[in-house]
């Protein structure tokens, strides 16, 4: 393959020879040999695939893949490029139909050299002039070459190439122009004394009269090629016995492709709905099959610096929030407007803004009711009775990915989203964030989750790293350093000793109606540094109607 990128079907390695030399042993095997018609990199694939040992880039198929005709409409560059995907897409020799060299000798000798840069093993030129016509349009009306004229071309090709084994198949037009086989002879006498390293016979008769009656004249002077289009009821064992070289199916994956998308296109067109074409297509991940998507995934794992993955969230919006009366009658706190929008909805954002996205919900009271698009959610039956690390359990028990960091939320702090950003910076295992205003909480005498850090927040704690100490409801004001503000995030790499801690705290009689200051205090009880990042204001805890107003104002 020259594309060590590109997807292969075949083992490279185990194929030692140059794709020319392959298609000289095609060309020379005493077998019949087969060439399939592919026009594109998927089709040359799935060629490959079937077993095909060489492939025909024909100019009817590749014109009409681009929806022009077989009139030289797409230019020979148009070509080339395509058949760079076809090489790229394959690892079988692949013949291009050359039309007729797309000019003269000078023309010829530019595309032998272009060909052998991009992987072609070989090209076939036909003896008419450009623009050239499809053989089986009017065929009799169509001009053929001069006959010195044509072999410049091919002596002009063969100078050009530089690789011994690139091949040029002259193609002998004199039946589809309504000569006789005495014409036929006498061009493909002179092309092979041009140097021509084969003879492609064409006839569109719908018996293989013609190319047998040339081949019995021709012997075996040179390899004889036949395009059995027209004669395509004639057992492929006749062709055997005449000792053609190859043959080449010239037309069928693109005819195949036309019936099969005309009828999908007119069903979809009818049906309006997708459920009536969906067993008659090939899945998506075929597709990716045929692309070689895996290697690109391999290859990724290879050469892309290793990152943890994406950070996912858990949102922990169980309880009912009966503070909030009539409110959460029929919906859980976490689901009540504020501006327009759930509580929910203003976490999700937050987060979103932040670029993070996996983001799954706990639910338990009126579970039906939490229902935003685009989350995960995990259900705590026992809501009622638990605590909020029944819920974390939940969450972890749902998700066994340990390769991304965790992020975990309550249900109803909405929060400004550079405080997520904060929070991400230190490469701890473990951090919180923690509000120094906790007077605020006080005075709005509300239970709060309090902390005592390392050492309180100044301008130099900007510089230190402030380890958690205690995080508790009761701990006395002078020990107080700040208010939890219920933000956590976990390292990928201390998941696995997070789990651990949840499971043997869930474990002890008290766990069931713990909360997330109780993990907390355990995790630093366990030796384990929990970074605390301080910050002032800019989130909102929402327990009563009067925490609703204020929400109002803040998002
Ligand atoms: C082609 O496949 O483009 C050929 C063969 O040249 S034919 O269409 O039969 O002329
Ligand atoms: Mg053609």
């Amino acid at each position: 393959m020259s594309d060590p990128s590109a997807p292969s079907a075949a083992d490279p390695a185990a194929l030692p020879l140059r794709r020319t030399t392959r298609f000289r042993q095609l060309l020379h095997s005493r077998e019949l040999e087969f060439l399939l018609e592919a026009h594109n990199g998927i089709s040359a694939r799935i060629g490959e695939e079937a077993g095909f040992k060489g492939l025909w880039a024909g100019g009817l198929c590749m014109s009409a893949q681009y929806g022009v005709r077989d009139s030289n409409e797409a230019s020979w560059t148009q070509v080339l490029e395509m058949l760079e995907f076809m090489v790229d897409a394959t690892t079988v020799p692949i013949l291009l139909d050359g039309d007729t060299g797309y000019g003269n000798f000078n023309n010829v000798r530019r595309l032998v050299r272009k060909l052998e840069q991009r992987g072609v093993a070989a090209v076939c030129i036909e003896d008419k002039v450009y623009p050239k016509t499809n053989s089986f349009i009017d065929g009799e009306k169509q001009q053929l070459a001069d006959i010195d004229e044509f072999c410049s071309r091919i002596k002009a090709g063969k100078d050009a190439q530089r690789d011994d084994d690139f091949s040029i198949i002259t193609r002998v037009e004199a039946f589809i122009a309504g000569w006789g086989l005495g014409e036929a002879l006498r061009r493909a006498e002179a092309y092979h004394a041009a140097g021509s390293d084969g003879i492609l016979i064409h006839s569109a008769l719908a018996t293989p009269r013609e190319v047998l009656a040339f081949k019995r004249e021709w012997g075996d002077r040179s390899p004889v090629v036949i395009v059995p289009t027209k004669y395509y009821a004639t057992p492929t064992e006749v062709f055997r016995e005449a000792g053609f070289s190859i043959a080449i199916w010239a037309n069928h994956l693109l005819r195949a492709a036309i019936p099969a998308m005309q009828a999908c296109a007119a069903t979809l067109a009818r049906e309006q709905n997708l459920r009536s074409v969906e067993d008659d297509v090939a899945p998506v991940r075929e597709i990716f099959r045929l692309q070689g998507t895996s290697e690109l995934q391999e290859a990724e794992g290879r050469y892309l610096p290793r990152q943890g993955g994406e950070s996912r969230v858990v949102v922990l919006a169980a309880s009912r929030g009966s503070a909030l009366g009539e409110l959460t009658a029929t919906r859980p706190k976490t689901m009540v407007q504020v501006r327009g929008q759930p509580l929910l909805a203003h976490i999700v954002a937050a987060y979103n803004a932040a670029g993070i996205k996996r983001i799954t919900v706990v639910r338990g009271y009126q579970p039906g009711a939490v229902d935003l698009p685009g989350l995960g959610y995990v259900d705590n039956p026992e809501h009622e009775s638990t605590g909020e690390l029944v819920s974390l359990a939940c969450a972890l028990d749902a998700d066994a990915d340990d390769g991304s960091d965790l992020y975990v939320s309550y249900g109803d702090v909405i929060f400004k989203r550079y405080i997520i950003d904060s929070l991400a910076e230190p490469a701890a295992d473990f951090s919180i964030v923690v509000d120094t205003d906790w007077h605020e909480s006080v005075n709005r005498g509300r239970a709060a989750d309090y902390v005592s850090c390392s050492e309180p927040h100044s301008r130099h704690a900007f510089y230190h790293d402030v380890q958690l100490r205690r995080c508790a409801e009761d701990i006395p004001e002078a020990e107080r350093h700040g208010e939890w503000m219920g933000f956590l995030r976990v390292g990928a790499g201390a998941l696995p000793r997070l789990r651990t801690v949840v499971r043997e705290l869930l474990a002890r009689p008290e766990g069931r109606t713990a909360k997330l200051h109780h993990l907390l205090s355990e995790l630093v009880a366990r030796g384990e540094q929990v970074r605390v990042v301080y910050t002032t204001g800019h989130w909102l805890d929402v327990d009563s109607v009067a925490d609703l107003v204020a929400a109002g104002s803040f998002a």
